[in-house]
């Protein structure tokens, strides 16, 4: 009964790339991998990290601290981050050249002020659910891909959050990257996904594979 496979591209959004205010290092070479899975998929969405302008995730909102920042924000370790993906501003949009007449679904994230979300699931203290989950079940989905930015936090969390859903959590590794506040970030990010349980593939094995079918 369950059976279709959906892509879930994850905040493929201007402050991400080029120019923007938290800049994923090579975060626009993904784009054209974005726009060429699609169509190998039942379902696609798409996720925008979608912050207020005194979220508490930037250092703009606390006094005396710098982005890149460790802060012990409600019991829980915060990285700060520049002023990012503030709502409806250019630098939350999507990327230019994202295809997006063919996504079903735009889940927005990060919308509380009070606290960050990572995942395209649940918020980082696992509080609030997107119904990101719900949504993928009421539609008969099994199998879900993720791709997208940033390797090492918005990725990796919503592929740990959807193998904890119950889906067959497949990474697209190549259509990834990371934002390496640490070198080896991506790489460890990986890792602890494939521990988990996560099927790391390549975007070539999706594209071929459907040729050869
Ligand atoms: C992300 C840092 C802050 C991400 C979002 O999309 O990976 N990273 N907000
Ligand atoms: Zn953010």
């Amino acid at each position: 009964m369950f059976k279709k496979k959906a892509l879930i591209m994850v905040d493929l959004q201007n402050d991400f790339c080029k120019g923007g205010s938290l800049v994923v290092p090579g975060g626009d070479d993904v784009v054209p991998l974005a726009n060429e899975l699609q169509s190998h998929f039942d379902l696609v969405v798409a996720t925008q990290d979608w912050h207020p302008r005194d979220h508490m995730s930037f250092a703009s909102s606390h006094h005396g601290h710098k982005a890149g920042e460790i802060l012990e924000v409600n019991g829980m370790a915060q990285v700060l981050w520049p002023d990012h993906c503030i709502q409806n501003t250019k630098g939350a949009e999507f990327h230019p050249l994202l295809r997006t007449e063919a996504v079903h679904k735009v889940v927005h994230k990060g919308v509380d002020k009070k606290i960050d979300s990572y995942s395209a699931f649940f918020d980082n203290a696992h509080l609030r659910s997107t119904g990101l989950a719900d949504y993928l079940r009421h539609e008969q989905v099994a199998d879900v891909y993720i791709m997208g930015l940033a390797t090492d936090y918005c990725v990796k969390y919503s592929a740990l959050d959807a193998q904890h859903s119950g889906f067959k959590v497949y990474v697209i590794k190549d259509a990834c990257r990371g934002v390496e506040l640490k070198p080896g970030d991506s790489e460890q990010a990986f890792q602890e996904m494939r521990a988990a349980g996560v099927t790391l593939v390549n975007s070539r094995d999706l594209l071929v594979g459907v040729v050869n079918q």
